[in-house]
């Protein structure tokens, strides 16, 4: 993009929206606090490093697609995410999987992983100024096959997953002590059942017993922030998930914990942006993992849509991006995975960019007036300011590839390095 266009449509929008009252000078500083959690397993389809290789399963999620150029090795992942570093404005963290180990080839049980086989990590996001963020990883493995890990019936079963996810505390916890920066540990498990269940309370009666056991030990708060994520459905838990949202919203307020909202984990009509300014009342911080549903579940790369304006919106209107954790949760294979990242990660931003641009003082006020069309007519309005030249000028200024330049890139990236692994 030429660079002088980028300025020019750039001061245009700033005097636009400075008749509506809006600094967008400041909206771009309040843009550049926003990091973004990259999540790892969008560049090998949730694969992880683990010896013999953990193949997604027993996991209520599911990645499809074949496109070339998956990372097979830490090696390529790192170059994948550093190439994304690169086309992306800002500064970022990196969500890890406990699979994501750098288990030097060896085999690993999940409830014998130690904060060594994260240190390779830890180096290296020091490296790129990156934040980290953990996650347990409670499928993938035999101990899940049956569709049960922390509420598991078996007790053997159900030790070692609470066995795994203290350790991911622990790590979790050094990595944040070494960062100086607090790791976000998130618990997803995938426990449910296919068809009708008869007892779903012993199931959560069980899983709130692993989950005190988890919790029974404390790490400071500047290292460590533990989050549980909620979930409505998977495939092969249709008819019932453990951990739905009522039993993690109960748990995370009674034992104040951070609770994930996973906008792919509601009915397609629920709004997960209606929902924060609810639970803002009760919680004090929350976790987003942003993805797209279609239809379903189904994890599609994130795009600047409506679901997503309203949840940046409602976080803005809210006064709580302090608040506010974000990472993203989506995992495409069937396109180029690193142009799924940086298309995901600008969306998520632009989502942002456009909250902080909106005149919500003139908006409040319309609406207590009751001048409810007005206050239609101005949402509406708002959809068509040029918050794209302002995004611009923000990819400009922080060195990275304007609109449509980062395509190229990615391609370039696909012809010298991606294609190459398959050979
Ligand atoms: C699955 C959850 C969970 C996972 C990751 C890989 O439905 O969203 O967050 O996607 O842990
Ligand atoms: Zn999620």
């Amino acid at each position: 993009m030429n660079k002088e266009l980028v300025k020019k449509a750039y001061a245009i929008a700033r005097e636009q929206y400075a008749g509506l009252g809006i600094d967008t000078d400041k909206a771009i500083e309040r843009l550049k606090d926003i990091r973004i959690s990259l999540h790892c397993w969008q560049a090998d389809d949730v694969g992880g490093f683990e010896k013999p290789d953990a193949a997604l399963s027993g996991g209520g999620i599911q990645v499809t697609g074949n496109y070339p150029g998956k990372a097979r090795n830490i090696p390529q992942l790192r170059q994948d995410i550093e190439k994304v570093l690169t086309l992306v404005p800002g500064r970022q963290r990196i969500n890890l999987h406990a699979i994501y180990g750098d288990f030097q080839n060896q085999r690993v049980e999940r409830d014998q992983i130690e904060l060594s086989h994260f240190q390779s990590w830890i180096d290296w996001a020091k490296k790129f100024g990156l934040g980290i963020d953990f996650n347990p990883t409670c499928f993938s493995h035999p101990y899940a096959d049956d569709g049960f890990t922390l509420s598991s019936k078996n007790e053997k079963r159900r030790t070692f997953w609470v066995e795994h996810v203290k350790r991911c505390r622990e790590i979790a916890a050094g990595i944040g002590k070494q960062l100086n920066d607090p790791v976000v540990n998130n618990i997803w498990i995938p426990d449910g059942s296919k068809d009708i269940p008869v007892d779903r309370f012993t199931h959560r009666t069980i899983l709130k017993r692993s989950l005190d056991e988890i919790f029974a030990i404390r790490y400071p708060e500047e290292y460590l922030k533990d989050s549980v994520e909620c979930k409505l459905f998977g495939i092969g838990s249709e008819a019932m998930v453990v951990g739905s949202h009522e039993f993690y919203m109960g748990y995370a307020i009674k034992n104040n914990k951070l609770l994930c909202l996973d906008n792919g984990h509601f009915h397609p009509t629920e709004q997960v942006g209606d929902k924060i300014s609810s639970i803002l009342q009760y919680i004090d911080e929350i976790l987003l993992h942003v993805t797209r549903g279609v239809r379903w579940d189904s994890d599609h790369v994130v795009t600047f849509n409506d679901e997503l304006q309203l949840i940046a919106q409602e976080i803005v209107r809210a006064e709580a991006i302090n608040r506010v954790h974000i990472g993203l949760d989506y995992f495409d294979g069937s396109i180029n995975r690193i142009g799924a990242y940086v298309t995901g990660i600008r969306a998520a931003q632009l989502a942002f960019l456009f909250a902080f641009l909106e005149p919500t003082g003139i908006l409040k006020k319309l609406e207590e007036e009751g001048k409810n069309f007005e206050r239609l007519a101005f949402l509406e309005l708002l959809k068509t300011k040029p918050f794209g030249a302002v995004y611009d000028y923000y990819c400009l200024a922080g060195n990275v590839p304007v609109g449509e330049d980062y395509i190229a890139e990615i391609q370039k990236y696909e012809t010298d390095v991606l294609n190459k692994r398959n050979l």
